[in-house]
């Protein structure tokens, strides 16, 4: 037995860049904690990076690739039959319906993560236009809302801040590498005011918190314009200067007066006021939009509203502002696509989505495959992601996945969408793979590093190793010129001058960027005019409306009150929890112990109304479906709104998500604002036999 090692390296499980002392004996992590030198997270260590020698463990780990037989049981394969039997397959779809019948798409697994760029090169390379990545429900609709304002997504500078509005985001849960540096800004006597309809510990503790209505913050946005114009809150000099359209937004806004807001986002008229001013009167201010903006049929209006509300308070590129900051420009893989002239998936419903982003709208995969819209799917390669948890409308997501005529999954672990599959591929995790972690979107001295290889782990090959065996067999190896990821990674950081030995030897990373303030004065924005676009053209020009509108949710007590008597409660889901990602991590026992199994949030006064215990088991209806679940008491949640958690494959989230009204502009599904109605279960051992609520007689 070799005695143990310690290596500091960097969390790769998810974005949050935490700093770690790994030790590791014989090739096994034997101990893991915070690193406190580590400049981002200063020693933070959540849960799920606590239980990473546990997930490394696990007893349900894939070690092996699988093939389905004939009989649909998944079979364990050679790596070299795997592939050449993906190899196969991919080459006779492309033969036989053409490249666009393809489609891979990397999920959440994904961000920020080394393999991505060198999926969508093989995408590219096989000349199919159907690359997706989570992108198609997270961060890009915010992204694009800000590049249309103001030309580029800024993030909020908590540590110098003077007001920080949490709105729709709770970094406890999501990002909790940086709540430190909320807290001690709030020991500073940093205001701070949480939008969201649930009141989280961080909006208990708030000056303001305000209780959104779900899929209602486009039109509060537009309230709290409303207020700072009427107020004459904003900052005249910047308006004058550098916003275009501010006459137009002035008397757009003009409609939207705190008792009309009132009365669509549930929040009173005073405390809109209120909040405005707070807001605006604060200098400098910053706003932290979470995903809760972009999970709505109107979500990217929504966020431009936002974004023009932080221009014209004068918050843009100031300390304790909305800080501009560019990622490392790392050399890009994409090749141009040797694609035929057919378009991506979702390219004609959305296509600013797809000049913005380049991909395809996987949401509208489903009708590719199932109705041949634009032209039929055969095949899919998810790489990272689990769609038949994730993505909306369940049950239509299966449906279509098991018509494939090809479904291959790569992922570490057996989940509810590589049991469709025809082949998985198992993953190796970051411990048998470099790769380059990247903080800009977290703190204003942006920092590259590299979390080096620690082991090969038993079995595995990395995702980049499959891609370039793959290319070779299928002729494209002339892409893949790299001998090995340390070559490729070397090629990669060309443009900074730097090489993956320089990186090995600074574990808090390489600063690449020094923030400067108001880089506009010098060089304008990066928008067609050189200015903040409060009136977009561009979106004009695309048929979308140039100013932020607010549209109500296509499901909702105001816009179909026939349906609200049959679903009269409104449903938000997949708020996060410290312990999962999205689907990840059931498995592991200590996070597991920690949240046992999904519930429905419900307010006790409503809970009495229909006669629900708490811990009752009780289904939740949408129009799509159902699912069965627990009840929690909340009193922190809004009697007329419920909230349930995503991922859970014994009670699937999105069963009862809708992926026909998605937004308009990106395609991004309305997740978090749906009906719903909770409706008790008459008998435990009969299934599932039920009965309408609300009456209390049984
Ligand atoms: N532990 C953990 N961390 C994660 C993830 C994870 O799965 N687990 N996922 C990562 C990913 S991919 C993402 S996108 C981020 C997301 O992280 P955040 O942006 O912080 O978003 P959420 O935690 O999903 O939701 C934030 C809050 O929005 C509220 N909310 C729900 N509906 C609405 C609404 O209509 N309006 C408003 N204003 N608020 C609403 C919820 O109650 C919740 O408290 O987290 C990342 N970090
Ligand atoms: N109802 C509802 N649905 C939602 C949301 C919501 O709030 N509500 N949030 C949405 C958002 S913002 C997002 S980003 C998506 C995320 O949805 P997905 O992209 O599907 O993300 P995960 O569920 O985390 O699935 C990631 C998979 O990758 C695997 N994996 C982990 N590491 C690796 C690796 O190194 N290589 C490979 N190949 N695989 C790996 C994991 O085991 C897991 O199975 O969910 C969306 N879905
Ligand atoms: S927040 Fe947790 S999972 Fe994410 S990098 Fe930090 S320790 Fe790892
Ligand atoms: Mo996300």
């Amino acid at each position: 037995m070799m005695t143990p090692t310690t290596t500091q390296t960097v969390c790769g499980i998810c974005s949050g860049t935490c700093g770690i002392n790994l030790k590791l004996q014989d090739g096994a992590v034997v101990a893991i904690e915070g690193d406190g030198e580590h400049p981002v997270s200063k020693g933070h260590l959540c849960p799920k990076g606590r239980a990473f020698p546990e997930l490394l463990r696990a007893s349900d780990r894939l070690r092996q690739p699988l093939k389905k037989t004939d009989t649909g049981r998944l079979e364990p394969v050679s790596w070299e039959q795997a592939l050449d039997y993906l190899a196969s397959n991919l080459s006779s779809i492309k033969a036989e319906y053409g490249p666009e019948s393809v489609a891979m798409h990397v999920g959440q697994a994904g961000v920020g993560k080394e393999f991505f760029p060198y999926v969508e090169r093989f995408c590219n390379v096989f000349g199919s236009p159907n690359f997706s990545t989570s992108g198609s429900h997270c961060h890009e609709s915010k992204s694009m809302a800000n590049v249309m304002t103001y030309g580029t997504l800024p993030i909020a500078d908590y540590v110098h801040s003077k007001c920080i509005v949490l709105w729709g985001k709770n970094p406890l849960a999501s990002t909790p590498s940086i709540v430190n540096e909320l807290k001690e800004s709030r020991a500073r006597g940093c205001r701070l005011l949480v939008i969201d309809p649930r009141e989280t510990s961080l909006a208990r503790q708030a000056d303001l918190h305000l209780q959104v209505r779900p899929g209602t913050d486009g039109a509060l946005a537009l309230g709290l314009l409303h207020v700072v114009i009427k107020e004459a809150l904003y900052d005249r000099e910047f308006v004058r200067k550098w916003v275009v359209g501010f006459d137009k937004l002035e008397e757009h806004v003009s409609t939207y007066t705190p008792q009309k807001v009132e009365a669509i986002t549930w929040i009173p008229a005073a405390k809109i006021r209120l909040a405005a001013r707070l807001y605006a009167s604060s200098s400098p201010a910053c706003i932290s939009p979470g995903v809760a903006l972009e999970l709505h049929g109107n979500g990217f209006q929504a966020a431009r509203a936002i974004a023009i509300l932080q221009a014209i308070t004068g918050n843009l590129d100031i300390s304790g502002g909305a800080l501009f900051l560019s990622e490392a420009q790392l050399s890009t893989m994409v090749v141009v696509n040797q694609r035929e002239p057919a378009q991506a998936i979702g390219q004609h419903e959305y296509p600013l989505f797809h000049t913005s982003t380049g991909h395809a709208q996987a949401h509208r995969y489903a009708d590719a495959i199932l109705e041949g819209k634009p032209y039929p799917l055969k095949a899919l390669v998810i790489v990272g992601s689990n769609p038949v948890l994730t993505w909306p409308n369940a049950a239509r997501v299966r449906k279509a996945f098991a018509n494939l005529e090809f479904l291959a999954v790569m992922d570490p672990f057996m989940t509810e969408t590589a049991r469709l599959a025809h082949l998985v591929l198992p993953s190796a995790t970051f411990l048998g793979r470099h790769e380059l972690w990247d903080s800009s979107h977290l703190s204003r001295e942006p920092r590259l590093g590299l979390a080096p290889k620690l082991c090969d782990e038993e079995g595995l090959l990395t995702n980049w190793e499959v891609w370039k065996e793959l290319a070779g067999r299928m002729g494209y190896a002339g892409y893949y010129p790299w001998k090995d990821e340390e070559e490729a990674i070397n090629d990669r950081l060309k443009p900074l001058g730097l090489t993956l030995e320089d990186l090995r030897g600074m574990p808090g990373g390489y600063v690449y960027d020094t923030w400067t303030a108001k880089k506009y004065e010098r060089a304008g924005f990066e928008t067609p005019s050189g200015k903040v676009e409060a009136y977009s053209a561009g979106l004009e020009r695309y048929g979308y409306d140039p100013l932020p509108t607010y549209v109500e949710p296509a499901e909702s007590p105001l816009s179909t009150p026939e349906l609200a008597r049959v679903y009269p409660l409104v449903l938000t889901t997949g708020a996060r929890s410290l312990e999962y990602i999205h689907s990840r991590f059931r498995n592991v026992p200590s996070l597991r112990g920690r949240a046992p199994e999904p519930y429905v949030e419900v307010h006790p006064a409503k809970a009495h109304e229909l006669c629900i215990e708490e811990g009752e088991m009780v289904l939740v209806e949408s129009p799509r479906g159902r699912v069965e679940m627990r009840t929690k008491y909340s009193d922190e949640i809004d009697p007329r709104v419920i909230f349930i958690p995503h991922g859970w494959s014994n009670a699937n989230a999105n069963i009862l998500t809708d992926d026909r009204v998605l937004d308009p502009v990106t395609g991004f599904p309305p997740a978090r604002a749906l009906l719903a109605r909770i409706v008790k279960k008459v008998s435990t051992n009969t299934s599932p036999e039920v009965r309408s609520t609300p009456s209390c007689v049984l």
